[in-house]
């Protein structure tokens, strides 16, 4: 398994321009508030890493955490912000563009669905997006500790559906609980 021994916020930018040192990438997509700066502050072991649950419009920035001084850990800015305006959304979508087609060093998308809700329009063409650049990616349920066991599969179900994937292929993971946290540092090891 993957050990992170250390974690830092090493750049935050507006437009993507390659980090320095150049090293290999690996990128959090998912809706505003959907646990994305959680994640990376469970996997790292470090409350304050990442900025939890500020205003979600206001994660405007690709934000890349050197870990181990050896990858980035790059927590994208979320979409699908209700009250974002067109010209946010416009900015948005420019700005993922610039990071998906110039970042060479990509080696994965840990994409993250709250276990709780069927997924977005905007999911879709996110999970579409990673299909046709095929650029290998896990999806990750978040937050599995706001519903009980029991409820899991049944919850999972759309989410399989809409991102073509088995069940058994969903990283189930919490935040709160660390669940599912040695998975995705599988995962992340594998997409090295
Ligand atoms: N109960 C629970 N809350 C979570 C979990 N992950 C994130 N949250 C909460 O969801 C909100 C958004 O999380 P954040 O990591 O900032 O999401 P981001 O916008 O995707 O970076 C915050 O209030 C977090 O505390 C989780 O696994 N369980
Ligand atoms: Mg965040």
């Amino acid at each position: 398994m993957l050990k992170i021994e250390t974690a830092v916020l090493a750049q935050s930018m507006k437009e993507y321009t390659p980090p320095t040192p150049a090293l290999a990438q690996i990128a959090l997509a998912g809706r505003s508030n959907v646990g994305k700066s959680s994640l990376i502050n469970c996997l790292c072991q470090k409350k304050a890493l990442a900025r939890v649950g500020s205003e979600p419009g206001k994660t405007r920035l690709i934000n890349f955490f050197s870990v181990n001084g050896a990858f980035y850990l790059v927590d994208l800015p979320g979409y699908g912000y209700a009250k974002a305006s067109k010209e946010e959304k416009a900015r948005w979508g420019r700005m993922m563009e610039g990071y998906f087609s110039e970042s060479d060093a990509l080696k994965g998308v840990l994409h993250l669905l709250d276990i709780r809700h069927e997924p977005t329009a905007d999911d879709i063409q996110m999970n579409r997006y990673l299909r046709e650049r095929q650029i290998p990616y896990f999806v990750i349920a978040t937050k599995a500790d706001k519903i009980s066991r029991g409820a899991r599969l049944k919850n999972l179900a759309p989410i399989c559906r809409a991102m073509q994937v088995q069940p058994w292929q969903v990283l189930v993971f919490s935040a709160e609980k660390g669940e599912g946290r040695e998975s995705i540092l599988d995962a992340a090891e594998s997409l090295l």
